[in-house]
């Protein structure tokens, strides 16, 4: 599956994943032998495979001529992408697509190689041993498109409100495989088309931008998640020969004061933070597996999913556009220290995740804002330039969203100047045993006092505690069940009464394996912090979560 709705009417496209490819692991004690395994998967959940660090080569048949557009969605962490043993690709990180085109491939039976290595090296800046797993495999579906000599790559809709008419600014994308090629673009939205005409299409990247307005409009909203559905057509002496579909949805979200609001009206975020994370399936969540996930943050009452560390797979975001989840979305990064930032591939491998986030995810409505380096060094002078950087980066390709991120540097941030809405990580009673109330109040009042952060808005973007599945004492003694819930209580208690607190999110959604390679250690090699434990059984806090968020 690759997304959930039908993205070409026109363009063919196939899925070369859902089915079976060849494994070949390259390095390890299993070397030279090839198994034959289904895919989008990760080799964890392969049996043998559930430690190998390595590169593994998945291979697969089809049949293709033409102009051929290959495209991973995810592969992780490190890909290289060859069509019958020529390299066409590569790319680093799992959590973000790439594609490759190949022209003029003759017609008949082709082969497709991916090798995935999931090794942590110093070339991997982002993918580092950490309190969360890098999987290895071809984690997201493969997608197998035919194009002409040019193609819509990208239809960016943003939505804005004005005296009773919604503006739909339009900027699309067109690739040209070759100079000078003519052709025509219709962007069709609710029966109204606008129309360029490029006589002379440029080769590479040609962009078109323009509005169409609107009065009679059914926004987006939690509560009425309604959405629209732009059409994007190129056609060459009044025959279309390629098309590309999106959805988008008409709301906006402005920040005022200390509030964020959507479509005017103040928002409050009763949230869960989430890994993509399962026993059975690694990184690589089948569409019904997300679904079921996020069944489940719904009977918890959220309204919102911060998807912590990375940008999430397509399914997952389709999913809350059509739910009414409002998401964090952020960029690929978790507890970087200053000297892991200083890494020479960090700084373009923070760059390219956060411009393949945002391009490729900008029409998602559920998507509320974009998040950067979760906890890393924002309390150093070159921390803070990467933030700079970074923010400028997402600003220049999106001002309709506002932008954080999470931090843990409690009273020695130095960011506090540069996101639109402050967040911070706190586990007070449980890392430390302040009283909630007292550990926020006195790190407010610095915010307010002493940082730039002053009067913008505040969000808790992870609080909790850990408990183990069916660890229950009567004494509610620490990591049981009930010191959990205990905790939680106490803790959403204090924030989600918090006067200039605009919302929270409960670390985190289900427990998850962590890299064997972590200094951290923890029980079970897994974080434990989750509501529901990793098969998703529910622990005693989720009916303590449910109540508070019914509560506030
Ligand atoms: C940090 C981090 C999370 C997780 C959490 C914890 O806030 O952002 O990824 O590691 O701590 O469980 O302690």
């Amino acid at each position: 599956m690759i997304r959930t709705f039908r993205q070409h009417n026109i363009r063919p496209q196939q899925e070369l994943t859902g089915k079976l490819w060849d494994f070949t692991p390259l390095q390890g004690n299993f070397s030279g032998k090839t198994f034959p395994v289904h895919t989008p998967s990760c080799w964890e959940s392969y049996p043998g495979f559930g430690l190998y660090r390595g590169e593994g080569r998945y291979e697969t048949q089809f049949e293709g001529a033409g102009n051929l557009r290959i495209e991973c969605k995810g592969v992780s962490h490190t890909a290289t992408i060859a069509l019958d043993g020529k390299t066409i690709a590569g790319h680093y990180n799992a959590y973000t697509a790439f594609s490759a085109i190949v022209k003029q491939v003759e017609a008949g039976t082709h082969t497709l190689t991916i090798t995935a290595d999931n090794r942590f090296s110093a070339k991997s800046a982002l993918h580092v041993p950490n309190d969360y797993m890098s999987y290895g495999g071809v984690s997201r579906p493969v997608v197998l498109e035919n194009v002409r000599d040019s193609f819509i790559e990208y239809v960016h809709v943003t939505p804005s409100h004005g005296s009773g008419t919604w503006r739909a600014h339009i900027r699309a994308c067109v690739v040209a495989l070759e100079q000078n090629a003519p052709a025509v673009l219709i962007i069709n939205i609710a029966g109204k088309a606008l129309s360029f005409d490029a006589d002379k299409l440029s080769e590479g990247k040609n962009f078109f931008e323009g509005d169409l307005l609107f009065d009679n409009i059914q926004p987006w909203s939690p509560e009425k998640p309604i959405l629209y559905t732009v059409t994007a057509t190129l056609v060459r002496e009044g025959a279309p020969f390629d098309d590309l579909i999106d959805r988008f949805g008409f709301r906006e979200i402005t920040v005022e004061g200390k509030r964020i609001l959507l479509n005017g009206s103040p928002v409050k975020i009763k949230g869960l933070c989430r890994h993509e994370d399962h026993p059975q399936f690694g990184c690589a969540l089948p569409f019904s597996a997300i679904a079921n996930d996020l069944a489940l943050i719904r009977d918890l009452g959220a309204n919102s999913v911060r998807t912590s560390h990375y940008p999430n797979d397509e399914i997952f975001l389709d999913l809350c556009d059509e739910l009414g989840i409002l998401v964090w979305e952020e960029n690929h990064a978790r507890g970087l220290s200053l000297e892991q930032m200083q890494n020479p591939f960090f700084e373009k491998q923070a760059h390219d995740v956060t411009l393949e986030m945002v391009t490729q995810h900008y029409n998602h409505p559920s998507i509320y804002i974009w998040g950067i380096l979760n906890e890393c060094a924002s309390d150093s002078a070159y921390g803070k330039t990467c933030y700079e950087k970074l923010f400028e980066l997402i600003r220049s390709l999106d001002m309709s969203r506002p932008l954080s991120f999470a931090s843990c540097k409690f009273k020695t941030d130095l960011c506090f100047g540069l996101p639109d809405i402050v967040s911070y990580n706190i586990y007070p009673k449980w890392y430390h045993d302040t009283p909630v109330e007292e550990y926020l109040s006195d790190l407010y009042s610095w915010i307010q006092n002493q940082t730039e952060g002053a009067g913008k808005p505040f969000l808790v973007t992870e609080i909790g505690a850990g408990g183990l599945y069916g660890y229950r004492s009567p004494y509610a003694t620490k990591w049981s069940e009930e010191f959990q819930a205990k905790t939680l209580q106490e803790q959403l208690d204090s924030v989600l009464s918090f006067e200039d607190c605009s919302g929270v999110y409960v670390w985190q959604f289900c427990d998850i394996r962590i890299s064997e390679e972590w200094r951290g250690g923890r029980p079970r090699t897994m974080n434990n912090k989750g509501v529901v434990d990793e098969y998703r059984r529910p622990k005693l806090c989720y009916e303590t979560v449910k109540e508070l968020f019914a509560k506030y």
